[in-house]
């Protein structure tokens, strides 16, 4: 089967997470993903977090699957020449470096435009235009800047990060996107442009409702929130806790096994239209006859009352058997599934979303496939490159002789 990207030669300048995300995406799709890296010292992750002594890290090789390596030092001027082989050789440069790094190479978006205007040149920062665009920017900033740090915790405790990586693998999904849009309007219109996306902006879109909702309490409380109607509302869209935030009042409750089992917990959304079988099965089909209880507007300022009296039902059983007696009733829930159940799940590892991959240097290893699935071209998940393992491969596609890549090697620029 072809693959939906084949033919489309990325120059990879990604380092860390958000732009490794975005190019092994890109890779998936079957783009020729050539990353470049700096001679001797590579993406920083290489050895950050080493469980191996001296092998990449998983940090490395989860990141980075599917693509081809080169070292290059664009700083120097034989490598100044080879980058712009590259430049005329790709479609689609990407990188995520410190805000003004490729100008000060010398590769700036004119520059890029007058060698390739074919090339698609997509960057990351970690702000926009404005006061902060200057800033070197991590994935919590960017979830602090972005608006989810602020909505995410306890009510009247410190603001919280989540283990999602939205701010770095948020935008670098982002980031294809623009760049596979950037293609098609290449086919028809035949140049290339800028594609830019900051971790604040991708952050805030996935954010969105908690914005809709600032606007919301100009007119009142947030009936959905655990403060309405018992507690207060102060001027910003509040932390929320576990609540759903979708109308429908959801809680995370313990199950059998909480008191040894961090993850024994079970998300349970107690939604209207399924209200009554949930009451009955878990010992409350009083509430269903009791106007103090049987309207969702009754229930609303009891919700804690409720959760507490669904935990304790909760807590006789484990999580899977709550999954298993509430769906049936069309109750949403979700078990709390640890890293070790998912990692296990054997329905994920059928359909390619975790996969073992072989590594010369580390050997196997548990990796997240490619979440999207093509029914025309599905991907298949192979290893990270070693460092500059493709330099010479990709040195003569460049029309380089054996003289001349000795002659860039013996440089340093290689
Ligand atoms: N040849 C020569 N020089 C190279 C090179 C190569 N192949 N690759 C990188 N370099 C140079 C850069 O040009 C830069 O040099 P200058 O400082 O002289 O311009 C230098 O290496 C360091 O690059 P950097 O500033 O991007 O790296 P850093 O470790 O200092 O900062 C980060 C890292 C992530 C904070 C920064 O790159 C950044 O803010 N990126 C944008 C936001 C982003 O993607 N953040 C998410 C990262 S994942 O959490």
């Amino acid at each position: 089967m072809s693959k939906a990207l084949e033919g489309v030669k990325i120059l990879d300048m990604t380092h860390v997470q958000s732009g490794p995300t975005c190019t092994q995406l890109l890779a998936w799709f079957g783009a020729d993903v050539i990353k470049v890296e700096r001679p001797g010292v590579g993406d920083a992750t290489r050895g950050q977090l080493q469980d191996i002594p001296n092998v990449d890290s998983l940090y490395f090789t989860m990141l980075n699957h599917n693509k081809r390596g080169m070292t290059l030092n664009t700083k120097l001027d034989s490598g100044k020449e080879i980058f712009e082989k590259l430049i005329r050789h790709c479609d689609v440069l990407v990188e995520n470096f410190a805000p003004g790094a490729m100008d000060r190479m010398g590769f700036s978006w004119e520059r890029i435009h007058e060698l390739n205007p074919r090339m698609i040149y997509a960057s990351i920062k970690g702000f926009g235009p404005g006061k902060y665009e200057d800033c070197k920017v991590y994935e919590n900033v960017a979830q602090c800047t972005g608006g989810s740090a602020s909505t995410t915790g306890m009510i009247g405790e410190v603001p919280l990060v989540t283990g999602a990586q939205i701010g770095d693998s948020g935008t670098g999904l982002h980031l294809a996107l623009g760049i596979v849009t950037a293609l098609f309007h290449r086919t028809h219109s035949g140049e290339g442009q800028r594609v830019e996306c900051a971790m604040q902006d991708g952050v805030l879109n996935l954010c969105r409702v908690k914005l809709r909702d600032q606007q919301r309490l100009a007119h009142g409380p947030l009936t959905e929130y655990p403060q309405y109607p018992n507690g207060e509302f102060g001027e910003a869209t509040p932390r929320a806790g576990n609540a759903s935030g979708g109308g429908q009042p959801g809680w995370i409750v313990k199950c059998k096994g909480w008191e040894t089992d961090p993850d024994a917990y079970i998300y349970v959304i107690a939604q209207a239209a399924a209200f009554a079988g949930l009451a009955k099965e878990i010992g409350h089909a009083d509430w269903l006859e009791d106007p103090e209880w049987n309207t969702p507007k009754a229930r609303l300022p009891k919700l804690e009352t409720m959760f507490a009296e669904i935990e304790k039902w909760t807590m006789t059983k484990n999580k899977f058997e709550v999954m298993d007696i509430l769906n049936p009733l069309n109750v949403p829930c979700g078990p709390i599934l640890s890293m070790k159940e998912l990692a296990e799940e054997p329905s994920l590892r059928k359909t390619g979303t975790i996969v073992e991959v072989d590594h010369p240097e580390r050997g196997t290893y548990l990796s997240v496939g490619n979440p999207i699935k093509l029914s025309a071209s599905p991907s298949d998940v192979t290893r990270s490159p070693l460092l500059g393992e493709h330099t010479d491969e990709v040195l003569r596609e460049l029309g380089l002789d054996v003289g001349a890549i000795a002659a860039v090697r013996e440089a340093g620029a290689v």
